[in-house]
């Protein structure tokens, strides 16, 4: 017999960062952030990161999709597709412009005090990730980012605000996006979104990001308890970036491969839900002889800021093999990871591949027993404006049906505690990892390109309506 439905409170809705949508940089006394420093880049390019805002150079979240003025017309439409939450950041650089700053930034604090009143006029709930890669550019350049551990202060001043402010309205939070791209240390685009770390030519990167991650998760921590005592009702949760690693054959080396690679890239999901470091990675810092700042005090918060579910993102999964000559298992995300024969690709070469998603929802669930929440899944595409102004987006709604049927059966069969689901850039929005407008998500299509023209129209593609039905039903009709 087959098992109940979705939970009849399951969370739908769709997700955005504040920096990718927005706009308005420097509107309401808004500092710069680390994202409005990133250039524009291409579907086999990172974007640049330039020393500050330089003349001359195309910035494409200083304007975004300018949501900051059309945030109203923007809500009302997640509300006609039925949303039951909407997730965003709060962008630090609006509450706190420069980051080390004792008090808070009124006109910052106003504008979502008006956002999050918006969505409840409709019910939606808002789910609010802290820092979603907008650090304020000036804790880069005065502090060196997340190397320096005064950050950890910084932050948790900063979700105290936000917390105490918004106590009333918000109740699902999130700390950290993504915190473990920055695994990825031997490329320079997550450390700098991640952390607000610029490699020096002499730096040790990986003790660095091990050192910026260490003074994220107890600045997790903190806010963790900070949050609960403020509101115990306050779910708030971790949010990691899920691309599973699978071994390329069943050979015995290419599985333990497969293994090692997963704790190097998932070790800080261990910390935020168990509150303590893993042996394998520490042991594997005692072999690098890492010399790491971690104080017992530190240890202390961990263990006692621990979230109560976990987020994360799903778009892909990858694959390893072990190279003969690899015999400690040495792994190297920039170069080490293979393509999947057996699945198809994305035009930015992300391998399509909903059962992966299954397999992640109790992967964690095996791992760590706690709620998860789909916080962002989706498909970057081009899409076409036909002469009718309409965008016929079936392969979207295909990417979306595939991944929706493989969540279903994993909270059906499997029994996974699945919180909710919301799709990524549920409008069309900067992407974070080229810049371009072009790599499109949205159920809600807005007339701007790469080069930043356009009329930021917005006008609903065939995927809005298809969404509509799916949240209507629950997920039943796909
Ligand atoms: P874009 C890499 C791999 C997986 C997720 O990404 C990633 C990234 C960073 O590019 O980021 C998340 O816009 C992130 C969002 C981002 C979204 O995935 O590069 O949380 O901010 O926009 C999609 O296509």
């Amino acid at each position: 017999m087959k098992n109940r439905g979705l939970p009849k409170d399951f969370l739908w809705g769709g997700a955005v960062a504040a920096h990718q949508l927005e706009g308005a940089w420097q509107v309401g006394g808004k500092g710069i952030s680390v994202a409005d420093v990133m250039t524009v880049g291409s579907p086999k390019s990172y974007r640049k990161i330039t020393e500050g805002v330089i003349e001359g150079e195309y910035y494409p979240n200083h304007e975004a999709i300018d949501f900051y003025h059309h945030y109203k017309g923007d809500i009302k439409l997640f509300a006609e597709m039925g949303f039951k939450c909407f997730r965003t950041s709060i962008a630090w650089t609006r509450i706190f412009p420069k980051g080390d700053e004792l008090a808070p930034n009124e006109d910052g604090l106003k504008f979502y005090d008006d956002l999050f009143d918006e969505c409840l006029k409709y019910n939606i709930e808002p789910v609010v990730t802290l820092s979603h890669f907008e650090l304020p550019y000036y804790l880069v350049t005065e502090y060196g980012g997340f190397r320096n551990r005064k950050l950890i202060n910084f932050f948790v001043r900063f979700a105290e605000v936000c917390f105490e402010r918004y106590k009333n309205k918000v109740k699902y939070w999130m700390t950290f996006n993504e915190i473990n791209n920055q695994a990825n240390f031997n490329e320079d685009f997550a450390p700098f979104t991640n952390s607000g770390i610029f490699y020096k030519q002499s730096d040790d990167r990986e003790q660095i990001m091990y050192q910026a991650a260490h003074y994220e998760l107890v600045a997790s921590a903190k806010a963790v308890q900070i949050g609960h005592a403020i509101n115990p009702d306050f779910k708030i949760g971790c949010m990691l970036a899920m691309i599973p690693i699978y071994p390329e054959t069943c050979k015995p080396g290419d599985i333990l491969m497969a293994q090692k690679a997963m704790e190097r890239k998932y070790f800080f999901g261990d910390v935020h839900v168990h509150g303590e470091y893993p042996n394998h990675i520490k042991n594997y810092w005692q072999r690098k002889d890492f010399k790491l700042y971690i104080t017992n005090q530190d240890l202390e918060f961990l263990k006692n800021g621990t979230v109560d579910y976990i987020g994360f993102s799903y778009y892909m999964s990858n694959a390893i093999r072990k190279k003969e000559d690899n015999e400690s298992y040495e792994y190297n995300e920039k170069t080490d990871l293979i393509g999947n024969q057996y699945v198809k690709k994305s035009d930015w070469g992300w391998q399509i591949d909903p059962e992966g998603l299954r397999y992640t929802l109790n992967w964690l669930t095996d791992m760590y027993r706690l709620p998860l929440f789909i916080v962002e899944n989706g498909f970057g595409a081009y899409d076409k404006v036909e002469a009718d102004g309409s965008v016929h987006d079936a392969y979207r709604i295909d990417y979306l049906r595939e991944h929706i049927k493989q969540m279903k059966l994993a909270v059906e069969e499997d029994g996974v505690d699945l919180m909710g689901y919301t799709p990524w850039g549920c409008i069309d929005l900067v992407s974070a990892g080229t810049g371009e407008m072009e790599k499109r998500y949205g159920f809600i299509y807005v007339d701007k390109d790469n080069k930043g023209n356009g009329s930021l129209k917005r006008s609903r593609k065939a995927s809005f309506a298809w969404f509509k039905r799916v949240i209507e039903s629950n997920g039943e009709v796909l």
